[in-house]
This record gives structure tokens, sequence and C-alpha cells, in this order.
């Protein structure tokens, strides 16, 4: 690198090597390949084990000092002309099962680019710079999803994170430790100056309107539960339909009436139920028991809570009808977030001076920013989905709008860090 020019009022006509970034997202999107293009590494997997150590390796060769803490959050600093925390970026590489290679990934890996591209350029910025990635932000293993960065900004204590138990039974400590991530690091460190994360949409505004970059004002809430139905199983020919308990139909009145609500409220209220297992699971047999999850958000909180309300009054209801017995679990809570409105309109501002098209517009999936927002100004920068489609091995960005978005999320970091 020849000599270290610092960076006073940044480089603005400095690019990211596109090609580079498309090379980096493919070589990722190989460990934990699923057919359709897609990826699977569900955190502290083997998957994500191997995820981790591709990420690491080349956060060393650009220079990075490389952190883990004791949830396994991976930090790699850049030093600038002056000691202070850091302006970080970074994101997830976790996935759910059925994951694409974008989510997360892209904006772990356009850090990455961000520093080899300055680098390269021979720049050194007067901020120290970090890209980051955060355990588990998926949830879909272990419950809460943005688990790791919620612990890194002390909304979750460390020993009740690593004694989570996941849907498959082991927790969150042992397969820490199995895959060598139960790192030294005190979570919180590097203390951050500011955060911004480049992510997909995952959702199809930008590309219905037209937009190639999206300026993310917030995050919205989100309600996590788990039910437990438990009926009596009997024989599904010979019981008349009024002896029964079934647990499968408890479960499913449920699941129509979430839908129901959210018709209802309309708006932005989203309800899903995702997951759905009964047991014994028989074609013959009356359903004893059921387990399943809704999901339910809203970008205002109110309306969330109306939502909730809602559900649990029908969850009542039906529990009397039908003779069951219903409990529940709460697997995440997270209020509507606002991220720093100047961070937002400098991700705006330069969007536009870059000849960009952007939109103002908050984001339906949650996001380690909307966690880091709790202790610095934080901001996201979002590039279209083609389709909407996410959490689908059929995820896809075009490299045009990835590129866009890297060089956005290079010339914000500039500005953050000059
Ligand atoms: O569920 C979410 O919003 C994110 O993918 N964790
Ligand atoms: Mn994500
Ligand atoms: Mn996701």
């Amino acid at each position: 690198m020849d000599k270290a020019m610092g960076a006073p009022s940044g480089a603005p006509q400095l690019r990211i090597d596109a090609g580079r970034l498309a090379a980096r997202i493919d070589a990722l999107a190989q460990v934990g390949a699923i057919p359709g293009g897609g990826v699977c590494r569900l955190a502290l997997s083997e998957e994500d084990r191997a995820g981790r150590d591709r990420v690491v390796g080349w956060m060393r060769e650009l220079g990075l000092a490389v952190s883990v803490d004791a949830i396994g959050n991976v930090v790699g600093v850049r030093a600038g002309l002056e000691a202070g925390p850091p302006v970080m970026t970074g994101s997830h590489i976790d996935t759910v099962r059925t994951g694409g290679r974008y989510d997360g990934n892209l904006g772990v890996l356009a850090g990455l680019e961000v520093i080899h591209s300055l680098n390269d350029a021979g720049i050194v910025t007067r901020r120290a710079l970090a890209v980051a990635f955060f355990t588990n932000e998926e949830g879909a293993r272990f419950n809460p999803d943005m688990m790791g960065s919620l612990v890194y900004v002390g909304g979750l204590p460390l020993a009740e994170a690593l004694a989570t138990v996941g849907i498959d039974g082991e927790a969150v400590g042992d397969c820490l430790h199995r895959i060598g991530y139960d790192g030294t690091q005190p979570c919180g460190q590097p203390a951050v100056h500011a955060y911004v994360e480049l992510h997909v949409e995952q959702g199809p505004v930008l590309e219905a309107e037209g937009y190639t970059i999206g300026a993310v004002e917030g995050v919205q809430g989100i309600s996590w539960t788990e039910y437990t139905v438990l009926g009596v199983s009997n024989h599904a020919g010979t019981t008349p339909m009024r002896l029964r308990h079934d647990a499968g139909y408890a479960a499913c009145a449920i699941a129509h009436r979430a839908r129901q609500i959210a018709r209802e409220l309309g708006g932005d209220q989203v309800a899903t139920v995702g997951s759905m297992t009964l047991s014994p699971n028989l074609v013959n047999v009356i359903a004893n028991k059921a387990v399943f999850t809704v999901d339910l958000r809203h970008t205002d909180e109110l309306i969330l809570q109306e939502a909730e309300r809602r559900l649990q009054a029908f969850v009542d209801e039906i529990a009397a009808a039908e003779g069951v017995g219903i409990s529940a679990r709460r697997l995440a809570r997270f209020e509507p977030v606002a991220f720093d409105p100047a961070s937002v309109s400098l991700v705006e501002a330069t969007a536009r001076s870059m000849g960009l098209s952007v939109k103002r517009l908050p984001s339906g999936a949650g996001h380690d920013a909307q966690m880091l927002a709790r202790v610095c100004p934080a901001a996201m920068i979002f590039v279209p989905s083609v389709g909407g489609i996410s959490h689908n091995v059929r995820e896809f960005t075009a490299p045009a709008d990835v590129e866009a978005g890297a060089n956005v999320l290079l010339q914000t970091l500039l500005k953050l860090a000059a």
C-alpha cells in the first residue's frame, strides 16, 4: 500500500470493484449451498462455522484486526488516523434454511469491498472503520432474531443468550463452543461511533416503483409467539364432532384468525404462521398436540399491540369452545425503531449525489441495525430484491444494483469517518 493518505474530505470519485464483490458473494454462497442457487447456513451450524472461517480469512487478508466476542460476534477493525470508536458497517452471514445469497451476506461482503478499495487507493480515514457480522441474526434456529447484536448493545444478558435452546434442542453456548466462536472479546467492544448497514430490501417496493436505493427510515415492530395446544387424541372415524378436543383444528383456526386480523387492520399489518407440528401427526388420529408460531409485525406499536390483543382474545375463545389447553411462549418482541434522521438524510443525499434514484421507506424485516441504533446513530441502505423475493433460494439483486448499493455504502462511510 503506497503512502497512507488521510481522507479529510473523503474521495468522492472512489468506487468499489464490482467484479471482486460479486466473486466474494459467489464464493461465500458455495458454503452451505443448496439447489436453486440458495444457501442454508443456520446459526452456529457447521455451515455457519465454514462461512465464518471464510469471511474471517478475508478480513485478515485485508489487514483488519479481528476480534470474536463471547456470543460469537466478529468485528474486523481498520485503524484510522485518530484513535477512537470506529464507524462500523456489517450485517450477518447466518441464513434461514431456504436462504438466498444476499440476505445479510451482501452487507458484510460490501463492507469488506469498501476496505479493499480503500487499501488499493492507499486511503486512511480519520476515524477507524469496522466490518462486523453478528451471531444469529435470523432467529430461525434460536430465538430471538438479532440475538448477537442485541447482546452487543446490552439488550440481552450474555448468560441468557448462551442458555437459549434452539428448535433442535441444542443450547447456543454449546454450539458456539463446538464451532470455535465462543470468543474472549467482551460483548459490546469496540464501542461504535456510527453504524450503516447495506441490505437487500427483501420486499417489492423499490423494484415496483423503479428506485435503485432505499434510505431506510426505520424497522417495523416484531412480535413472535409460540403456541402449544393440548387436546385429546382419538379415533378420526368413531369420534363424533361434538366430543372432539382437536389440537390440530384449534391451531389452524388460530392461523386463520391471524390472517383475518391482518386483513381487518390492513395497511402495514402482516401475520405469518411459518411453523407448525402436530402430534401424533397421523392421518386417522385426532391431534392431541399442536405447536406453532405466529409472527405479527407493524410499523406502529399501538396497532401491533391491537393485533396481539385480538389474536389472544381468539386464542381464549377457541380454547374454551374446543376444550383444549393453549399456552403461549414469547419468542421475540421488538418495538418499531426509527433510525437517526441525520444518518438517513446522509444516505439519501449520498445516493442522490451519485445520480442514483432513492426512496425513503421502512424495513419490513428485522436487522442488526435496529439494535445498533440503541447505542449509536444507525442507518441502512436498501437495494432492490427482484420480485420482492427473499428467504427463498430465488432471492436475487441485479449486479448493477449491488454495485450501486456498495458505492453508496463506500461514500457514506467515508463521510462518517472523515
Ligand atoms: O425475521 C426477520 O425479519 C429477519 O430475517 N431476522
Ligand atoms: Mn437479513
Ligand atoms: Mn433474513
